[in-house]
């Protein structure tokens, strides 16, 4: 072992969860989920593993990209190790035992492969009793479309990133409209670019800033959903 080794397990806290951010800045996979384990076993919730060790510093990447400071090859590994802590996470805050509350469809939309934040959407929404649906990413109109109706699903996710990519929420809402499908779902959208009135200006129902908003966003729905049945 080289000298300078850092042993995660022997940092505090608060050492450990700038560790991580690090690590996860060098795309370090394994100790990502090292860390990982490490915070579940001293009794972290899931949630500010997630949220403190992962998002943050997935953040931290995101800005030194923005700057030109890294490229996409690392940025790939960052996304990879990010992956790879999420999938530990993943059953323990799907672990609810909730009764379903609702379906939803959520998918990244064409031309855009960004899927860790869709992906993080589903993991909190399943967490919650939503039984989610996950089309991946880069999905045409068609699809969305086809899922919806396939699935009988209550909810519409749709995820972009880029500037680029974003308007294309506005191509499936309006081929909703077109096809007289649109009053049937809830449309909720997100992704870093969007904004509040970037999602009325497309007709989706709320824009929803992270998961845990999503997740509130789609239970206030569906339960006005549910009295507008019961008043019939
Ligand atoms: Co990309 N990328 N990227 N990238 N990438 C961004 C988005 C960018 C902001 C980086 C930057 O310049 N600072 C920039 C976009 C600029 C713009 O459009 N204004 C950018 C660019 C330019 C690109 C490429 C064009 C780079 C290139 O090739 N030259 C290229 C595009 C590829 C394509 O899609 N066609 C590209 C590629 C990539 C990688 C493949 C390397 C990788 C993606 C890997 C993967 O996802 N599997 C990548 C990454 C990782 C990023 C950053 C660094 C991180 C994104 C992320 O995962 N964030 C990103 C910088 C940034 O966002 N700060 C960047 C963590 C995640 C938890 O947050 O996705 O925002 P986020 O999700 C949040 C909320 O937004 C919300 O909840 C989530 C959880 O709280 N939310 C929803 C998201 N979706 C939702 C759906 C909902 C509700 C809420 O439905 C109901």
């Amino acid at each position: 072992m080289a000298e300078d080794e850092i042993i995660l397990s022997e940092l505090d806290d608060e050492e450990l969860v700038l560790q991580m951010h690090d690590d996860l800045y060098d795309g370090l996979k394994e100790e990502i989920e090292e860390g990982v384990r490490i915070l579940l076993d001293r009794g972290w919730a899931p949630y500010d593993v997630l949220t403190k060790a992962l998002v943050a510093g997935m953040t931290i990447v995101g800005a030194d990209f923005r700057d030109g400071i890294l490229f996409v090859p690392e940025v790939l590994l960052a996304a990879n190790a990010m992956k790879a802590g999420m999938a530990i996470l993943k059953p323990l805050l799907a672990e609810t035992g909730a009764p379903k509350v609702g379906k939803m469809v959520i998918g990244t939309v064409k031309g855009d492969i960004h899927d860790i934040g869709k992906n993080l959407v589903g993991m909190m929404m399943e967490g919650a009793g939503f039984e989610v649906v996950d089309l991946g990413i880069n999905n045409p109109v068609e699809k969305y479309i086809e899922a919806l109706e396939r699935e009988d699903a209550d909810i519409l996710g749709m995820s972009a990133l880029l500037t680029t990519t974003m308007p294309y929420m506005k191509v499936v809402i309006d081929t909703m409209k077109e096809k007289g499908m649109r009053e049937d779902f809830i449309v909720l959208v997100g992704g870093a670019p969007l904004n509040e009135e970037f999602g009325k200006a497309i007709g989706a129902d709320a824009y929803c800033r992270d998961a845990a908003v999503a997740v509130q966003t789609a239970k206030d729905f569906m339960s006005r959903k549910h009295n507008k049945l019961a008043a019939g």
